[in-house]
């Protein structure tokens, strides 16, 4: 059993999976005849006539992305609808049909590397417009399409897919060649990761609003995500029961109980995508979610070891809509104004501790009043494996006692443990006894190998 933990404690990334949870947060763009119908799945047979952006600006797109520190744009290439935002030599349907006249997806990857951002797109593999789908011919269609992408516009950062297909009981069955996919990829950008549902690099969170798990582990088992890499060995329970119910909606995945049973474990970490508004593309009666929420989803992600993928829908005109530039750099604003300078401290380790329940002090230069500590955020060394599976963090008074601050399951590439809410009426109560605090502690209860802190930082 213990040799099992620590085979999972080993679990490690990829460099290009480092690359991209350095990122942190990167905006989706949503942008198809959806925009010009109102709806969210096109039916394919719109007339390209219809998509028509008068005022198309993507450094204006860019400029947005950047102003709330995102670090990428990720542009759905071809939505189900089957449109393509690149004049592809292999379909009617795209951008060279329509008043527009543009390859969008040019104008993009070079407005992300003037603005120092990277690139990356969506391919919906669902292909409501293709004669094509439903027989094997469409997968050598796909991939005709995607190494025109992968090859016609520099560096890409990240392909993302998802596996919809809504054609219903009767309609027709696509049967992906995802390992083709996969394949490709890995020959014609061998430095971009691949989303899917079920890995092979980064897996979908399981939901669109916004949130990690309790416990967002990165090492989950191949059952879930079967096209990773398994790195261990058979967990201890593995041949007492199985996990093939594990589905990506599920509460636990990663948890000690579920790994047990687990017949391999791979490093797949989640990536929580929302949109800044309701829809995914940009419909004139919705708003932006308030700044309230989007910050709460910041925490909740990039807080949370997962990368966030924020949605930012153009509008007809083929503009970041004004009401979205505002929220988009108010957020901006306040992750700087919240996470900009660290308070200064000493951070040191315990001594005498276990290797699996260390203890870390952190020692304030001045001693500051409970109500100004407001976040505590802790990484491991998730290039060494993610490890932690609980802690506590406790501040220290002079006199010895000590109060309660925060505790948490896992930890990985960035836990941002919050203290204090800007937005709350009543944050912790607060009284003009409570002694100045001098050092914090940071207590690992537990984890499934020596602990590898890489950071300790309060604000
Ligand atoms: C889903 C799609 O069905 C939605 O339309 C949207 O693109 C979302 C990001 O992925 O699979």
């Amino acid at each position: 059993m213990i040799s099992f933990l620590r085979e999972a404690a080993h679990v490690k990334p990829t460099p290009n999976q480092l690359a991209w949870y350095d990122m942190e947060s990167y905006a989706f763009i949503h942008f198809s005849p959806n925009t010009y119908t109102d709806r969210e799945w096109g039916l394919g047979d719109e007339p390209e006539s219809i998509f028509n952006p008068t005022r198309l600006d993507c450094d204006q797109w860019v400029e947005a992305i950047k102003s709330a520190g995102m670090k990428g744009m990720v542009l759905t290439a071809k939505h189900h609808d089957g449109f393509c935002l690149w004049p592809s030599k292999y379909t009617e349907h795209s951008v060279k049909n329509s008043p527009c006249q543009k390859d969008i997806v040019k104008e993009a990857s070079e407005a992300c590397r003037r603005g120092g951002i990277k690139f990356g797109f969506y391919l919906s593999p669902w292909d409501r417009n293709s004669s094509l789908y439903g027989t094997p011919e469409y997968n050598d269609y796909f991939c005709n399409q995607l190494t025109e992408l992968l090859t016609n516009y520099g560096e890409i950062f990240y392909v993302w897919f998802d596996n919809a297909c809504g054609e219903g009981p009767n309609g027709k069955k696509q049967v992906y060649d995802f390992p083709r996919y996969f394949e490709l990829i890995h020959r014609l950008q061998p430095k971009a990761v691949i989303f899917n549902d079920f890995g092979p690099d980064i897996r979908w969170c399981g939901n669109e609003a916004g949130v990690a798990r309790h416990a967002e582990w990165a090492v989950v088992p191949t059952e879930l995500c079967h096209f990773a890499e398994s790195q261990t060995g058979p967990g201890p329970l593995s041949q007492e029961g199985d996990l093939s119910y594990m589905y990506n909606a599920d509460d636990d995945i990663g948890t000690m109980a579920n790994i047990l049973y687990s017949k391999g474990l791979a490093f797949v970490p989640a990536e929580i995508d929302m949109s800044i508004r309701p829809g995914w593309f940009w419909h004139e009666k919705e708003e932006p979610h308030s700044l309230e929420r989007l910050f709460h989803t910041y925490l909740t992600s990039v807080g949370a070891n997962s990368c966030l993928n924020l949605n930012l829908p153009p509008n007809r005109e083929g503009l970041i809509d004004q009401r979205d530039i505002q929220r988009l750099k108010e957020l901006g604003a306040l992750l700087r104004q919240e996470f900009s300078t660290p308070r200064a401290a000493h951070v040191e380790k315990v001594a005498g501790c276990p290797a699996t329940q260390p203890k870390y002090t952190i020692t304030f230069e001045e001693p500051v009043r409970a109500e100004e500590l407001k976040y505590v955020v802790l990484a491991e060394d998730i290039a060494q494996g993610q490890r932690v599976e609980s802690f506590r963090i406790t501040a220290d008074f002079a006199s010895g006692g000590q109060y309660a601050l925060a505790q948490g399951t896992c930890i990985g590439h960035k836990k941002i443990c919050q203290l204090r809410d800007p937005f709350a009426l009543q944050n912790p109560l607060i009284d003009d006894s409570t002694p100045e605090i001098r050092q914090l502690t940071v207590h690992v209860t537990a984890a499934r190998d020596e602990v590898l802190m890489k950071d300790i930082l309060v604000y």
